[in-house]
């Protein structure tokens, strides 16, 4: 089904009507009530009245995470705080968090393109969804919540982590969806499998994973590991949370819900924009949001637009699974590395496990790339030659596909650390 059936598969000249007539009151919004657009704006001599349709958009300063934290905490909210309704935050890694506001229409907005999300991923009024997604200031909890109430389908709001009570619900309560980190998906199989019970005997058929970059591989691990159909859902806390995009059955690509966000892809160099099925960086413009609109925000995210209409009817644009964020990219003695490259292998070798760490360490000035790998419990063997032969094999593959060299560690299922939210790939000790 079609949530919004006009919006989502209106013609790109409708549609592009309406992000001028969204973009022009946005931009006359922050610059009347925000100081730091007003500013940006005036540097670079330009007033709202420049901006006259969508395709001025490229006229507007970018906004990064720095402009959030410089403001910190409500700075660059347009509203008295008498119309908050609600505050999440994105924890971060490193000093203070990003906090965003919503309004009671922002609120109305996100339930809604999640909705239409969930739609999208096949689910109906007759799901029972359980939400494995953290509660809290994380907005993947009440993102999830809100959207599935109002869809009308039933919302398990059990929160992350808690594996065994996570299970004996999906069993009881013959919970249809999960909503959960790709990772976390993982680790609830896994769980499964020890305690005996077959995926199969659940009600599960449909996972709503999303919060972090997965590979194809990873997503086909999880289908046949957990039978479901897996779906990719993006957001980021910045822009609303999840609902941003999310795939439809087809799973071929993530229709961006751009009556409200719009995208653009530019070069993360030299900020140019790119033409439709380039790879960059992923920049979004929300165009109703009223609590703290984002002009240009840079995400980071790496992916590429596609504008042709989907075979599910939606004319909405699509991006592509995120390769990877531009800041998670390891540069490896001058080699571009994602971790979900690395992942990829490791999904094709029926071997490994799909849990892994990179640790990125540096010897005098020479990079290196140390790759702590699970082995399944029928490889993992007490005979030396045989793990030798596999690490050899690992590195092989890696090295081929990759084109660079790295240190495999192999070892025991369960080794590495299991999470309920992101998951954490890479440890980078360079003191650079
Ligand atoms: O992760 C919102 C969310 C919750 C999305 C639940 C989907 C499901 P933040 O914590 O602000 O918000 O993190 C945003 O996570 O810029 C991406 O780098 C990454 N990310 C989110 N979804 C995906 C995805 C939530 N489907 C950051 N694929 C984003 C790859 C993703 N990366």
């Amino acid at each position: 089904m079609i949530w919004n059936e006009t919006i989502e598969s209106s013609d790109r000249e409708q549609m592009q009507q309406i992000q001028t007539e969204r973009l022009i009151n946005t931009v006359r919004r922050v610059y009347h009530n925000v100081a730091s657009y007003r500013r940006k704006m005036q540097e670079i001599g330009l007033i709202p009245g420049d901006i006259k349709s969508i395709d001025d958009i490229h006229k507007l300063p970018f906004t990064n995470k720095s402009d959030l934290r410089d403001n910190y905490p409500f700075g660059m909210f347009t509203v008295p705080m008498s119309e908050i309704v609600r505050l999440h935050a994105s924890s971060g890694t490193t000093g203070k968090p990003t906090v965003v506001g919503y309004t009671r229409n922002d609120l109305n907005m996100w339930s809604e393109v999640v909705t239409r999300s969930l739609c999208m991923a096949g689910v109906h009024k007759n799901d029972i969804v359980q939400v494995a997604y953290g509660y809290g200031l994380f907005t993947g909890g009440l993102g999830l919540h809100y959207g599935t109430e109002n869809l009308g389908a039933t919302v398990v709001p059990i929160s992350g982590g808690n594996t065994k009570k996570q299970i004996q619900l999906l069993n009881d309560f013959g919970s249809s969806v999960i909503a959960c980190t790709p990772s976390y998906a993982l680790h609830l199989a896994e769980v499964l499998r020890e305690l005996g019970i077959e995926p199969g005997s659940l009600k599960l058929r449909v996972g709503i994973f999303g919060a972090e970059p997965w590979s194809e591989n990873m997503r086909k691990e999880i289908e046949d590991k957990l039978k479901v159909k897996a779906i990719d859902i993006y957001g980021l806390s910045e822009i609303v949370g999840p609902g941003v995009s999310c795939e439809c059955e087809e799973q071929d690509g993530m229709h961006i819900n751009e009556d409200h966000f719009y995208p653009e892809i530019v070069d993360p160099e030299t900020l140019q924009p790119l033409p439709e099925g380039k790879i960059g960086e992923l920049v979004f413009t929300t165009i109703t949001k009223e609590g703290i609109p984002i002009i240009r925000y840079r995400t980071r995210d790496l992916t590429r637009l596609n504008y042709s209409k989907c075979k599910c009817g939606r004319t909405l644009v699509r991006m592509e699974k995120c390769l990877g964020r531009s800041d998670d990219m390891l540069i490896i003695r001058g080699v571009n590395v994602f971790p979900s490259q690395i992942e990829s292998v490791l999904l094709e070798m029926s071997e490994t496990e799909p849990h892994y760490l990179l640790v990125v360490e540096r010897e005098g000035n020479l990079d290196t790339l140390n790759l702590m790998v699970e082995v399944q419990e029928q490889f993992f063997s007490d005979e030396i030659k045989q793990l030798q032969l596999l690490r050899k094999k690992i590195t092989d593959n890696i090295q081929s596909t990759l084109g660079i060299s790295v240190q495999v560690k192999l070892v025991e299922p369960k080794t590495i650390e299991r999470t309920s939210g992101k998951a954490k790939r890479v440890i980078d000790n360079r003191k650079i």
